[in-house]
């Protein structure tokens, strides 16, 4: 096991990594911007060093201030969490080149995987089943003859993205020009590669994803699917849930089955997640994100794993501690965000200090947060406050005890999400676990009218 574990990250997840080093017996070191000298994960740590100030590129994005942290202070490993550094091929590799492990998988599976269209063409390989599209298309031209044969509606996607960004729907030939423009200069100026590739639009599809670990021994595991399709327009999440109401058994087996077959086929090791679209019948691979989730805390509460635990064994190269029979999931379990911003001002982030916070306890119920009365909240990183998460033995169950700890929930000073979670509980769609990504967006354009 490793002694000295630098974490590269702030907020809930930091406070969570923390926890999972000081329980297998390794010290802590965290770093923090000065805009968050007062931090949780700075109190938690063994040791805090400043990095820099709170913009992201001089502080939890500075590769060499945080390598150099590291170094300096003994550490052995590194873990990311999610965001900032997590899926940076080039971050892993610094790490490694200086002798310290990099929590995650292989830098050359990170880079693969985050190239959309290399990471489909490996699923696709692999035997995995892929949304009809295209390879990178070098030209409009290219995107016509593809769009032609794929059949229209079709969505231009940027092979850098992920979360949307350009992305363009086309629906006619006609405006295959425009939508190929625009999307290029999107992807161009959001990732500095502005190659596109393309795919079948698929009609109110669900967002299923599936959970494994793969260790150094070539054993890789699932842990079951999370249903993550409550998002917002601006494709973040709001609620997820596991196990995914509403698939049947011979689309769960698939997805699990294509997971692992996916994963071997790549050599994957450490945490990681596939993202499905699953349409009508039909299931398909879309994504994989080389990183431990926001949303990790429901697959833990189905499979009683405790996955960061994992990734650092795992990391240190120990053998994965279950076999698949092991792990069964039990029960249902539901995450609600917990996020700073304001539903007067169209969700915006909202920053300011935490006055007064109280949380919700009991059989079933866990809260990943990093705030505490007389918090900051800066204006420099993403809302998330708070992840309140509960199982029950049933979904229903696991409903009326997340309406129970939203009610229990109070965080003054910021407004929260809190009240639109309890509003999506009480929706007819949610409770009969019938709803796809299309439903969140209808809901806040229907409240936005009343
Ligand atoms: C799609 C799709 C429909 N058809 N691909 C959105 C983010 C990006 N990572 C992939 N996304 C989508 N890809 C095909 N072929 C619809 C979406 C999509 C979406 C996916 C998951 C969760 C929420 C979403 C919201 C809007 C669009």
């Amino acid at each position: 096991m490793f002694s000295k574990i630098l974490i590269a990250n702030r907020g809930e997840i930091a406070v969570r990594v923390n926890r999972a080093c000081h329980g297998l017996g390794a010290q802590t070191v965290a770093i923090y911007s000065q805009a968050d000298k007062d931090a949780m994960h700075v109190r938690e740590a063994d040791e805090a060093y400043c990095v820099g100030p709170g913009p992201v590129g001089r502080s939890y994005l500075d590769v060499a201030n945080i390598v150099s942290t590291a170094l300096a202070t003994k550490c052995d490993a590194v873990h990311p969490g999610y965001g900032f550094l997590a899926e940076n091929a080039r971050f892993a590799e610094i790490c490694s080149d200086h002798g310290l492990v990099f929590i995650g998988p292989k830098p050359s599976v990170i880079a693969a995987m985050g190239d959309k269209a290399t990471a489909k063409r490996i699923m696709k390989e692999a035997g995995v089943a892929t949304t009809p599209g295209s390879d990178i298309l070098e030209s409009a031209q290219k995107a016509r003859d593809a769009a032609k044969r794929i059949g229209y509606p079709v969505l231009l996607k940027a092979t850098a993205g992920g979360g949307g960004k350009g992305m363009r729907v086309v629906e006619r030939p006609e405006d295959i020009d425009r939508a190929f423009a625009s999307a290029t200069a999107e992807a161009e100026a959001s990732f500095k590669d502005g190659r596109l590739y393309m795919e079948k639009l698929l009609l109110q599809p669900r967002h299923v994803e599936v959970q494994v670990l793969g260790d150094e021994f070539g054993t890789v595991l699932h842990l079951g699917e999370r249903d993550c399709s409550v998002q917002k327009p601006s494709h973040q999440k709001l609620i997820e849930e596991a196990p995914a109401p509403n698939l049947t058994s011979k689309q769960r087996h698939a997805l699990h089955e294509m997971a692992v077959k996916a994963c071997k086929s790549v050599g994957y090791t450490n945490a990681g997640t596939l993202e499905f679209l699953v349409a009508g019948d039909h299931v398909y691979f879309m994504e994989m994100n080389t990183r431990i989730q926001v949303e990790h805390p429901v697959t833990e509460m189905v499979y009683g794993v405790d996955l960061v635990k994992e990734q650092i064994r795992i990391a240190a190269g120990e053998r994965a501690a279950y076999v698949q029979r092991d792990l069964q999931a039990r029960g249902h379990a539901i995450e609600c965000r917990i996020n700073a911003e304001n539903s007067q001002n169209n969700f915006a982030p909202e920053a300011g200090t935490v006055s007064h916070v109280e949380f919700p306890d009991g059989p079933g119920m866990r809260v990943d947060s990093h705030m505490y009365a007389g918090a900051l909240v800066p204006p420099y990183y993403d809302s998330l406050l708070a992840k309140i998460v509960v199982h029950g033995e049933t979904r229903d169950e696991a409903i009326a005890r997340m309406e129970l700890a939203l009610r229990e929930t109070t965080i003054e000073g910021v407004h929260t999400t809190i009240a639109q979670c309890a509003e999506i509980l009480a929706t007819r769609e949610f409770r009969e676990g019938r709803y796809d990504i299309t439903f969140l967006p209808r809901l806040m354009a229907g409240a936005a009218s009343r």
